[in-house]
This record gives structure tokens, C-alpha cells and sequence, in this order.
């Protein structure tokens, strides 16, 4: 059983409360000033990657008062019961063991006293040998061609993680594969996808851990009957349609051969799934060694968050941080700003893993909690975001904590183009910081030659106080390892936060309220009698959507 305590009633959130009210008398450019040192003091080095906290309201003693608050909620004995199987997630009587997947020592990882190492090396083998097959043309499609295409019909857990990683690790992807996926049920996305793969070529691969799910299982099935207009025979299927799934018994029923099943267990929570044969799209589009070494840098990164310090352990400290943030500074948001097209989904990505698993608003015991729990997470690739909403980061009323993660080489053809990427990156963390004062601004507007009347009226607009925090991750190649290591650091700032919040990150209810929903209401927008069921503005609703329809 994990830890219950309120964290709000320590003396060490007292005293976290009260060391960032008077942390907050100073600027972070004053925090600078105070110690020039502030780079080499707060900023951590894990694989090759640099994460820098001193742009942010952090000194030793705020690391002190972290450090403090997690001993008093124990959070060494939380971490213990994520890596050795326990059933950390009450709520569904499970474990969460997606660092299981990708642990490389000889130590046995027990569930119910079952060691499950075997089950897993039994499913990587699997997806090797597969991916293999794939990829040598010892797979061939109904008409005896090579696997050209990958359609990955998943949602949620099943489609994001993948999806990003595919996307983020384009520059590995295997030569002669493009890969889709298809997530939303609007017929439009799966048309779409459609009008650009050949049947003979295609593979699909429904990824669902429930395989009921009704976006995937409607997709699964326009993909299947679009490929049995062409095919014209079900016996083609087995080698269009593959399958990843908890489910074997709604695998079958679909029409996909047992064979063609990779499996995973209900340890692995959706959003935390690519690591597991979730990431067989991944291993198909950039082959399976890049997804042994996804792997290895994930366990780059269970490895630190498990055994280092927390003085100088990343995923804590970025955990804590963004805690503070949103306890102790009022923050609501916080914005994630890739500085790479490559990184283009992980937001979106992030999202997910963050706002499914803390926000709730229960804690471990089954009261309300008093406090806030998940923010917003927001953010879109820089440099577009800078000619969008930073307007708001750097004159808005909100604090907004950012993340600004960058990556020092690239591989495409306009080698010019990323010193002018990496500017940016450098230049907004540091202007969010030091802001524009006054007394240059005023300067500025002289030199343009205004009069004194004019730079009174304009000089408060184009005033920036500054004092924005950020951190920032700079990365030196964005291979397969790196990105690894970058994804476990998200998941395990989130599990720490789940554990200072005292709530269950691992649940995800107001999803499953979202499935019985979706449900319920189309038999209605099927009959053609008048819908009485609802209140007035749902039934009012429906109805003129029949009317429109017609
Ligand atoms: C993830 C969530 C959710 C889930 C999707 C798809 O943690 O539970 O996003 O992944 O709803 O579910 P299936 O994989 O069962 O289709």
C-alpha cells in the first residue's frame, strides 16, 4: 500500500510555504546576481543531456526544503513499490510495472510471485522476429510484395506515445516504411490515410489494450472491410492485420489469428505503454535495435530516479519544482516548447501522461483534496509559438512555468537553419528572465527620435518585467537512447507528484466515464424516434442534428 498523508498538513510543506515566500522577494536576475554560480550549481547532466533549473525560483535551501517534505511523505518507500511490482494502483488492484519493460539487470521483477521477466523477453522476441520478417521481405502482403505501409489504429495511450516517438526518430526510420496512425473516429482521418497506402502493401495494426474501445474497434473495422474490397478474401487478413492487445478472446473474434496477437498485461498503464509491444509501430518504422536503444535510455533514467540522491535527482527536482509553482506561486499552466520539429507531439503526449494521471481531485483515502492538483499542460513547437501565445508568457498576468527543450545537432540538409533554431531557444529563456526595463526601453525609443509625449504613451506597453521561469533541456542528438531517457524523466516527475499530492496517478476514471458515454447515446442518434431522455439542451441538441442531417 502506498503512503496516505496530506501533504498539506506536514511541517515541511509549512516550511517549503515559507521559504518560497520570501524566495519570491528576490527576481531570478537578482537570485543571478547573488551567485554567478547558479549554472554550475543547478544544472544536472544525465546521458547526453543538460537540464538546467537555475532560471527558476530554486536555491539549495529550496532543494533542502524538498528533500525535507519527500523523507516526511516518504517518498524513497513510494519509489520502492513503482520498481519492485507492488499494487500501487489501488483503484484497479493492479501494478505498474512499465519500468519492468525496459529493466536490463539480472534481478527478477515478481508479480504475485511470478516472475514476469520471461513473459517479457518472450514478447520482445516476438516483435524482433516480426519486425524482422517485415522489414526483409520475409513478410509479404496477399500479392506476394513487400510491407510498405504501417497503420496504427490505436487512441489515447495506444496511438500518442508511439506516434511522437515515430515522429521524433523520423531521421532513423527504416528505408522503404512510412508510417501512419489513426487515432480519431471523424471518418475523415482514417479516409485520409487511406487514400494514400496500397492494400497489397499495408499493414495494420490495431493497438488496443481492451480491443473494445470504440474509436479503435470502428476504425479496425473500415480498415478491415476497405482491405476486403480489394483483397476480396478473409484468409488475406493474417497478413494485413496484426494485433496488440490484453484481449485475446476480442482479438479472435476479430479475425485476426491468435499468431499475429502481441501481448502486453494489465501492468502497463495505457499512457505508459510504448515501451511494451505497444511499440511495435515504433520497432517496424525504425527498426528494432532503435527500439532496444529507446529502451536502454528509459532504463538510463530508472536507474537515476531510483538510486540518486534526491539532492540531485532530475525527475524529483522537476518535480518539486513544478509543485511549487502551482502550491506556493499560483501557477495554473505549465507550457512545454519543443525547439524541434522532430518533438512536434510531444506535448500533446505530455498531456496525456500528465492530466490523466493527476488530475483527480480524491486523495488516497477517498476525501476531496483541499489543493490543486494537475495543471494545464499546454505548448506547441518554438519557434511557432513565439508568433502565437508567448505574447502572453512574456506580458500576461499568469505565471506560467515553461519547459524549453532543445537539441544541439541536427541531420536534415539545412544545417544553416538550426544555429538560427538554437537562438531562439536561448534567447526567449533568457528574456523571460530578465524582462525589458523601463530605462531601456526609453532608451530605445529615443534613439527612434520620438517625442517625450509619445514614449510616455508607449513605454508601458513595451515594458516587460520579466521574472519567468523556465527550465531548460538541452540535448545533443536526438537518437533513440536520448529520447528514452527524456520520456522516463516526464514519467517519473509525474509519479512524484502523484505521491506529494497523496493521489493515485495510476487510475483513470473520467476516461472510462468517456467509453460508457460514448455508447450510450448512439442507439438514439440511430432510431429515428424524437429523444425525450436528456435534459433540454441535449435533447435540443440531437434533434436538430437529425434535422440538419437530413
Ligand atoms: C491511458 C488511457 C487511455 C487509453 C485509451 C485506449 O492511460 O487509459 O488513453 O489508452 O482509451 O484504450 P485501449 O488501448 O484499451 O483501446
Amino acid at each position: 500500500m502506498l503512503p496516505r498523508q496530506n501533504p498539506t498538513t506536514t511541517v515541511a510543506w509549512h516550511l517549503l510555504a515559507k521559504h518560497y515566500l520570501s524566495l519570491r522577494q528576490h527576481t531570478l536576475v537578482d537570485l543571478f546576481q547573488q551567485d554567478p554560480n547558479r549554472f554550475d550549481k543547478l544544472s544536472y547532466r544525465i546521458e547526453k543531456m543538460v537540464v538546467d533549473f537555475s532560471k527558476n525560483y530554486l536555491t539549495q535551501e529550496t532543494i533542502d526544503c524538498f528533500v525535507k517534505l519527500a523523507r516526511t511523505l516518504n517518498l524513497n518507500q513510494s519509489i520502492e513499490a513503482l520498481f519492485n511490482g507492488t499494487r500501487i494502483n489501488e483503484t484497479e488492484d493492479r501494478a505498474v510495472l512499465h519500468t519492468a519493460l525496459r529493466d536490463l539487470s539480472n534481478t527478477k521483477i515478481l508479480v504475485d510471485g511470478n516472475d514476469i521477466r520471461p513473459d517479457i523477453a518472450r514478447v520482445k522476441k516476438q516483435m524482433k522476429q516480426f519486425t524482422h520478417k517485415v522489414h526483409s521481405g520475409t513478410w509479404l502482403g496477399y500479392t506476394k510484395k513487400k510491407i510498405k505501409y504501417i497503420v496504427n489504429i490505436g487512441i489515447g495511450g495506444s496511438d500518442l506515445g508511439p506516434q511522437m516517438v515515430t515522429e521524433a526518430l523520423k531521421p532513423f526510420m527504416q528505408k522503404g516504411i512510412t508510417s501512419y496512425f489513426v487515432s480519431n473516429v471523424d471518418g475523415y482521418h482514417l479516409s485520409q490515410v487511406l487514400e494514400h497506402v496500397k492494400p497489397a502493401e499495408t499493414l495494420f495494426i490495431i493497438a488496443s489494450k481492451t480491443f473494445t474501445t470504440q474509436e479503435t474497434m470502428t476504425n479496425a473495422y473500415s480498415a478491415r472491410s476497405w482491405f476486403l474490397q480489394h483483397a476480396h478474401n478473409e484468409k488475406h487478413i493474417v497478413k494485413h492485420f496484426v494485433a496488440i492487445s490484453t484481449n485475446k478472446q476480442e482479438v479472435v473474434k476479430f479475425g485476426i489469428a491468435p499468431d499475429n496477437m502481441f501481448v502486453f498485461w494489465d501492468w502497463v498503464g495505457g499512457r505508459f505503454s510504448l515501451w511494451s509491444a505497444i511499440g511495435l509501430s515504433i520497432a517496424l518504422s525504425i527498426g528494432y535495435k532503435n527500439f532496444e536503444e529507446l529502451l536502454s535510455g528509459a532504463y538510463v533514467a530508472d536507474k537515476h530516479f531510483r538510486f540518486t540522491p534526491f539532492e540531485h535527482n532530475i525527475p524529483f527536482l522537476m518535480a518539486m519544482i513544478s509543485l511549487s509553482y502551482t502550491h506556493f506561486c499560483g501557477a495554473t499552466a505549465e507550457v512545454v516548447i519543443p525547439y524541434s520539429q522532430l518533438l512536434h507531439r510531444l506535448t500533446p503526449y505530455l498531456q496525456q501522461a500528465c492530466m490523466e494521471s493527476n488530475g483527480k481531485s480524491v486523495a488516497r483515502d477517498g476525501t476531496p483534496v483541499h489543493y490543486p492538483t494537475s495543471g494545464v499542460i499546454w505548448g506547441e513547437p518554438g519557434t511557432n509559438g513565439q508568433h502565437a501565445f508567448f505574447q502572453m508568457l512574456h506580458q500576461g498576468t499568469s505565471l506560467i512555468p515553461a519547459d524549453f527543450i532543445a537539441v544541439v545537432k541536427s541531420h536534415n540538409s539545412l544545417q544553416h537553419h538550426q544555429p538560427i533554431l538554437l537562438s531562439n531557444f536561448f534567447a526567449q529563456t533568457e528574456a523571460l528572465m530578465t524582462g525589458k526595463s523601463e530605462a531601456v526601453v526609453r532608451a530605445e525609443l529615443e534613439k527612434q527620435g520620438l517625442a517625450e509625449l509619445m514614449i510616455q504613451k508607449l513605454l508601458p506597453h513595451k515594458v516587460f518585467k520579466g521574472n519567468h521561469p523556465s527550465t531548460s533541456f538541452l540535448i545533443e542528438d536526438l537518437t533513440p537512447k536520448n529520447l528514452g531517457v527524456l520520456i522516463a524523466l516526464y514519467e517519473h516527475k509525474i509519479f512524484v507528484q502523484g505521491c506529494v499530492l497523496n493521489i493515485f496517478s495510476f487510475d483513470q476514471w473520467g476516461v472510462e466515464l468517456g467509453k460508457q458515454l460514448a455508447n450510450k447515446i448512439l442507439p438514439e442518434l440511430l432510431s429515428a424516434k424524437p429523444v425525450r431522455t436528456h435534459d433540454s439542451s441535449t435533447n435540443g441538441l440531437i434533434q436538430t442534428y437529425k434535422k440538419m442531417r437530413k
